[in-house]
């Protein structure tokens, strides 16, 4: 039996058509999306993509999919990628994968964005889930400060005994900012801080959400 994140992320697949430009998120749920589209250029689908991270891009380039450089094309038809945490209006905390500024580069440049998250994902309030803020090296412990006197609890996002390194050699920090209000408010404050290069707040941006019901099929919102 297929487990949600391969129900959400196939169905994604069935967004994408011949001619486009396709956004390739980040995650264990697009996964399944990518490999889809893989066997769907093997059967002939022309399209071409751009992916959201290394990581992506070898897997893209392992199933197949012609990529491109972002800085090449003028405009993204669909994006379809993962997330951390989805509210009632969509709005999403991003970036447990670490992909979070060429995720958001991507996003809010497709025409159409599509998220693909398990049920585990939604949730009433955004915030238990501590948003990932990417950060400039130079500098990076009073950019933490800042973080903190604006009410999140920063966290230095580690791999393997050092600092984690982001695709774009950027630090990550986990920020605990506990229920979040006004996610709008709280996506603005971050980035008027120097030294934050992008959060993990996707506010207002998705067009489709895929998510799966209690009969383990894929629901369409
Ligand atoms: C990416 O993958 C990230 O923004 C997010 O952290 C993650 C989604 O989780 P999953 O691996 O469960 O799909 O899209």
């Amino acid at each position: 039996m297929k487990n949600e994140k391969q129900v959400a992320g196939e169905k994604a697949a069935e967004f994408v058509k011949d001619g486009m430009v396709v956004g390739l998120g980040t995650g264990s749920t697009v996964l399944y999306t990518i490999k889809k589209i893989g066997e769907r250029v093997k059967d002939g689908l022309s399209i071409t993509a751009v992916a959201t991270s290394i990581q992506t891009e070898q897997l893209a380039k392992e199933c197949g999919i012609p990529l491109v450089n972002l800085a090449d094309i003028d405009v993204i038809d669909v994006a379809i990628d993962g997330a951390d945490e989805v509210d009632a209006a969509f709005n999403l905390i991003k970036g447990g994968g670490g992909a979070l500024l060429r995720e958001k580069i991507i996003a809010s440049s497709a025409q159409e964005f599509i998220i693909v998250a398990d049920s585990s994902k939604m949730v009433k309030q955004l915030g238990r889930f501590p948003i990932p803020v990417e950060v400039e090296i130079f500098g990076y412990p009073l950019t933490g400060k800042k973080i903190q006197s604006i009410g999140g609890v920063p966290k230095l996002r580690m791999n393997e005994g050092k600092p984690f390194v982001t695709d774009n050699g950027n630090y990550i920090f986990d920020c605990d900012f506990a229920a979040i209000s006004s996610p709008e408010k709280l996506e603005l404050n971050l980035n008027l801080i120097p030294g934050i290069v992008e959060n993990g707040l996707f506010i207002g941006l998705v067009d489709l959400l895929i998510t799966v019901d209690q009969k383990q099929e894929a629901v369409i919102q």
